[in-house]
């Protein structure tokens, strides 16, 4: 636990030296946040400006990581979410050691539960990410505070989120200047599935996910690269339980936004099978092949 604290302690430190700098190689990329991704926690700065962002995290641990970001209300302080995080966690950690039982961690969760809790908006963030890789997604930030948090599940089946996966960013007002991104590729999400306009193609490609409605479960997106011929289906099977190890390798995407917004992607399209998926409607998916 000492050296958990203390790595975070040091990612924290270097990316509050290193927060926010403009990318000169790419036109697009203005305001890019650095955020790492370890085996289980997240470093990220703590304050950025708001407006178009690219959250750019690297996956430096060994299992799947994702980094879904929430907006929490106004009324929200960083003292209350942390403290709640905390209290949620704690319990659920008692039940995997079997001090207390499923139920019985649903009734203190329900007796915690505050009033704000159905108020939190889903942001967008980084789809799942493969150990080694880097997820790009760029959002539209308005100010306020912020939740990042990984759900994937360890493989005795814990939680990222249990076990210290979660980090809180205040959005300023300050504005980071970025324009919205531009591509002719569009992925529409929708009750009807995904569809897709416009051509990927080989190479780094920058993919607009529009969400057209907000169903209960969310819909998300995430990008897989399939390595072998029935991995499609092992691929939609691991969204079940999102639990280590994945079948697939796993190049990011965009979490859940509001009816009729849309964030923004980057991958690297070598030659070879991909697979857009929605983790809560596993029927929602799409092939994209990349010839040689
Ligand atoms: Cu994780």
């Amino acid at each position: 636990m000492k050296m958990c604290l203390r790595v975070i302690a040091g990612l924290t430190s270097f990316f509050i030296a290193g927060v926010v700098f403009a990318n000169p190689t790419a036109a697009r990329a203005e305001n890019v946040i650095d955020v790492m991704a370890v085996d289980y926690a997240f470093g990220a700065p703590t304050e950025i400006p708001s407006g178009w962002t690219t959250f750019r995290m690297k996956n430096v641990g060994s299992e799947v990581h994702v980094m879904s970001l929430a907006r929490l209300p106004e009324t929200v302080s960083l003292a209350e979410i942390r403290k709640l995080n905390n209290a949620y966690a704690s319990d659920q950690r008692r039940m995997h050691r079997g001090e207390i039982i499923s139920e019985k961690a649903l009734e203190l969760w329900e007796a915690m539960e505050p009033a704000w809790w159905p108020r939190i908006e889903m942001h967008g963030g980084v789809g799942f990410i493969s150990p080694g890789q880097v997820g790009e997604t760029t959002v539209y930030l308005q100010p306020g505070l912020y939740e990042l948090t990984c759900h994937i599940k360890t493989a005795d089946g814990k939680s990222h989120f249990i076990m210290g996966m979660r980090a809180h960013i205040r959005v300023t007002p300050q504005a980071s200047g970025m324009q919205e991104p531009e591509t002719d590729v569009r992925l529409t999400v929708s009750r009807d599935g995904l569809e897709l306009q416009g051509e990927i193609s080989r190479g780094e490609q920058l993919v607009e996910v529009h969400y057209a409605d907000s169903p209960d479960p969310l819909h998300d997106i995430h990008l897989a690269r399939l390595d072998e011929n029935d991995s499609q289906a092992k691929a939609v099977a691991w969204m079940d339980a999102v639990q280590a190890p994945a079948p697939v390798t796993m190049l990011g995407g965009v979490g859940h936004l509001s009816a009729g917004k849309s964030g923004y992607f980057d991958a690297n399209y070598t030659p070879g099978s991909y697979l857009f998926l929605c983790q809560q409607h596993p029927e929602e998916r799409l092939l994209v092949e990349i010839p040689q």
